[in-house]
């Protein structure tokens, strides 16, 4: 398969490119380095310094012998994205190349505008140059399961069917998500969708939850050819900041009651969804949405683990209830449909006390790296008065 990976300097992105590189296909990976600039300007750089990725496509061809393509630009460049579409004619294109940092699009007027200009613009470009220059390229989106939000009524995979007045009518599911960022991958679907049903495009859109690990079949290759772990309040989702924080000796920071629910996943389950997705593509015409989890945990669930494990390994883990810096539901009913995925073929890895332990033994080599000032929330929802 000729596979276009759009964000593949990222966590996802780049573990992306190595899965599928090693398996013979053929990758081109584009990134235009926004994660890395945002990590800097707000202090939020991840565990270990990652070089950058030419280079580690380099590393990777010298120690596998596969190439992985790579070009950096910004997918605002349109007619580059065009150019490129047309020469290298992907089967499918990747779409991981948005800002995906939830606190940062809250933070002031410029992160907001800087999330919503990149990451419309990104798939709207992404989308103008599979119809102008590649047609039959299968669009793998990654959305989120934050598009949904927590609404008090199951949650169903991408569609609902509404009666109304006697008549029936299939929709897109009413979506409600709580930050902008997020918001911003509602109004990707949206326009997914508007192209699917007018001009033809094929396209499947991944709502997935938040993704924990760091290890994949490649990432031991070379010390070098790791993603890049976030345990910030910026970029870290809740389980990779967990293991830090037990490894830090930091309190770990539930936010608010604990009782927020999301459907969670291994990075390694990300790749076989990835995979199972590009490999069995959609129709021309048909937008598929699934639910990319493999299971359902509240924050205390989590904190409760990671303590567990931490304390069995001798690192007194503590938890703290803070303020939560969001404006989401501490409790809420939460029961998702997840049917699409385990129907390609799908087989979890769960989050046992082995991969938690795992996860722990990999960076307690890199305590001293931890900064503790990345680790409290730097970023509210809170502090603009609500209007209505
Ligand atoms: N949380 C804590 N303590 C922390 C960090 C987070 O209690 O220290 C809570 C949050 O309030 C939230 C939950 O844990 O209720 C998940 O937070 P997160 O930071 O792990 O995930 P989130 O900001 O929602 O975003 C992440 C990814 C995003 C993806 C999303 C899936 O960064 O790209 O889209 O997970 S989902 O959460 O299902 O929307």
């Amino acid at each position: 398969m000729r596979i276009m990976i759009l964000g593949g300097d990222g966590y996802l992105g780049w573990a992306t490119a190595m899965h599928f590189a090693a398996r013979g296909d053929e990758v081109c990976v584009i990134d235009n380095y926004l994660r890395r600039k945002i990590a800097r300007d707000t202090d939020s750089e991840a565990l270990s310094d990652n070089p950058l990725l030419d280079a580690r496509c380099a590393l990777f061809a010298a120690h596998t012998n596969r190439r992985i393509r790579c070009e950096i630009f910004d997918l605002a460049e349109h007619d580059r994205l065009f150019r490129l579409m047309e020469e290298f004619q992907p089967d499918c294109a990747v779409h991981y190349a948005e800002q995906p940092s939830a606190p940062y699009s809250m933070k002031s007027f410029a992160e907001a505008k800087l999330t919503l200009d990149n990451n419309l613009t990104a798939t709207h470009n992404l989308i103008w140059a599979v119809l102008e220059k590649a047609p039959d390229c299968h669009i793998v989106k990654l959305g989120t399961m934050g598009e949904y939000g927590t609404p008090n009524i199951d949650i169903e995979e991408g569609w609902i069917d509404i009666e109304h007045k006697g008549r029936r009518e299939k929709f897109l599911y009413p979506r409600q998500a709580s930050s902008l960022y997020h918001t911003t991958k509602v109004l990707d679907t949206d326009l997914l969708w508007f192209y699917v049903r007018t001009y033809g495009l094929r396209v499947t859109d991944l709502m997935q939850g938040p993704v924990y690990g760091l290890a994949t079949a490649e990432t031991d290759i070379h010390p070098d050819l790791g993603v890049n772990f976030h345990y910030d309040d910026i970029f870290g989702t809740v389980v990779n900041r967990f293991i830090v924080q037990a490894i830090a000796g930091i309190p770990l920071t539930v936010y608010g009651k604990g009782g927020q629910t999301r459907g969670y996943l291994n990075l390694t389950d990300t790749l076989q969804c990835i995979e199972l997705a590009a490999r069995n593509p959609v129709k021309p015409g048909e937008l598929r949405i699934a639910n990319q989890f493999t299971e359902l945990f509240s924050v205390n669930d989590l904190a409760d683990r990671v303590k567990r494990v931490g304390d069995a390994m001798g690192l007194k883990v503590a938890v703290d209830h803070i303020d939560n810096p969001r404006r989401e539901m501490e409790e809420h009913y939460y029961n998702v449909v997840r049917r699409e995925l385990p129907a390609l073929g799908l087989e979890p890895h769960p989050m046992t006390d082995e991969v938690l332990a795992d996860m722990i033994q990999r960076i307690l080599p890199l305590r001293d790296r931890i900064v503790p000032a990345r680790v409290l929330p730097r970023v509210a929802w809170k502090n603009r008065k609500r209007t209505g």
